[in-house]
């Protein structure tokens, strides 16, 4: 048996623990670290643990946390600070704040999770917070909330809503009314833009028939709303689109708020698709022009990052996504999390994403159009060698 104390020390020595580039990975885009920024571990002892032998004298947990994954992440007074998921060995998600003087090691929790206004009693699970700083000056925290459809007999049928909360400091919150879409049944990886378009709030949105599928939902939407206190969209316009064998077949959702850049809003998504051993996501990137976030002016073939080694396996293996990123002068720090189990970071820099997103080749969709790009690739490469 482990004493409280035993307890407490790992937890420090874990959160003291320093995190290295991992030298193993290369692809000039950005680095991988070795060790997850955020895990189970990391959620301090007396969250789980009674301390009194009295009342725990098997120093047992009483109240377990099984995973610690997908995070909002903005700076917050100097400090880099994650919204997380955390979800308990109940299975219900909720979000608590992790704060560090480091981008990529460091990360302690509050005290206490984030307790929202609990303003919805059909809410069963609420998860995936993107946290926006917009101009208005509020910080807006968008989320997924889930709710048993009542309407339906199947006992695992739910109903993904935008959940939508504003804070100062990430200590009050105010709940606002979920986003209301007029065309579109459910929501799911909504995240708010951080400026004013056209004068108005603008959203990004995913349109789903159904609470997994997408159905008709043809990609990441995008749309405007008058007023943020009762926030209804009526139109959705299309930004990045679902395409046939591509990485965004089955699915494809906004991530991280997006980045302005001198040449354009760069966004930082997820794409699924469908495997023979299930839905396999991965990170990808995009960009929108200024003048209209909504059209795609830019967009690499490919991920920018998919499930490596023991990224692989977790809860929902086979999955890296991210809700959040945060930018600090000219570096970016991209937190994703794999297999619904923990929280990475992925480091690079503006000058590199932009490089990135507006050099590398588009996706030519067939096999023979991208051998042919393959080649021309290889050709241009040996002359230049040759020189
Ligand atoms: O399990 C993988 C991810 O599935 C959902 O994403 P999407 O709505 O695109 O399918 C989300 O529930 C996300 O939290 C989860 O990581």
């Amino acid at each position: 048996m482990r004493t409280y104390r035993e307890l407490e020390a790992r937890y420090e020595y874990l959160t003291a623990t320093p995190n290295l580039v991992d030298e193993h990975f290369y692809n000039g885009i950005y680095e991988r670290y070795v060790n997850p920024v955020l895990t189970r571990d990391h959620i301090p002892p007396f969250w789980m643990y009674d301390p009194n032998p009295k009342t725990n004298p098997h120093m047992m947990q009483r109240l377990g946390v099984n995973a610690v994954f997908n995070s909002g992440a903005l700076l917050l007074d100097g400090k880099y600070t994650l919204v997380a998921r955390v979800e308990g060995s109940d299975r219900k998600s909720f979000f608590a704040v992790a704060q560090s003087d480091r981008p990529t090691e460091g990360f302690r929790f509050w005290d206490e999770p984030v307790m929202l206004p609990d303003t919805c009693p059909e809410e069963t699970n609420v998860y995936d917070m993107r946290l926006t700083r917009h101009e208005d000056g509020w910080i807006y925290g968008v989320f997924c909330s889930e709710s048993k459809d009542a309407g339906n007999p199947d006992l695992s049928a739910a109903v993904a809503a935008a959940g939508i909360v504003r804070t100062r400091d990430l200590k009050t919150w105010e709940r606002l009314p979920n986003l209301v879409t007029l065309h579109s049944p459910q929501q799911r990886n909504v995240c708010l833009h951080p400026a004013f378009v056209e004068g108005k709030y603008a959203f990004y949105t995913r349109p789903m028939d159904d609470f997994i599928e997408t159905g008709s939902g043809g990609g990441i939407g995008f749309g405007l709303c008058d007023d943020i206190t009762h926030a209804v969209i009526d139109e959705e316009r299309m930004t990045s689109l679902r395409r046939y064998h591509t990485i965004t077949e089955a699915k494809n959702g906004a991530g991280a708020v997006p980045i302005r850049t001198d040449r354009g809003w760069i966004h930082i998504a997820h794409g699924v698709r469908n495997t023979a051993a299930g839905l396999r996501y991965v990170v990808y990137a995009f960009a929108t022009a200024l003048d209209d976030p909504a059209r795609v002016i830019a967009q690499p073939g490919g991920f920018l990052i998919g499930p490596r080694g023991g990224e692989r396996v977790g809860d929902v293996s086979n999955v890296v996504f991210t809700n959040g990123a945060i930018v600090d002068g000219k570096k970016l720090y991209i937190y994703y999390a794999s297999s619904d189990t923990r929280l990475h970071v992925a480091a690079t820099d503006l000058d590199r994403l932009c490089d990135y997103v507006f050099n590398t080749p588009e996706d030519p969709l067939r096999s023979a159009d991208c051998v042919r790009q393959r080649v021309a690739f290889i050709r241009q490469n040996k002359a230049f060698l040759k020189r």
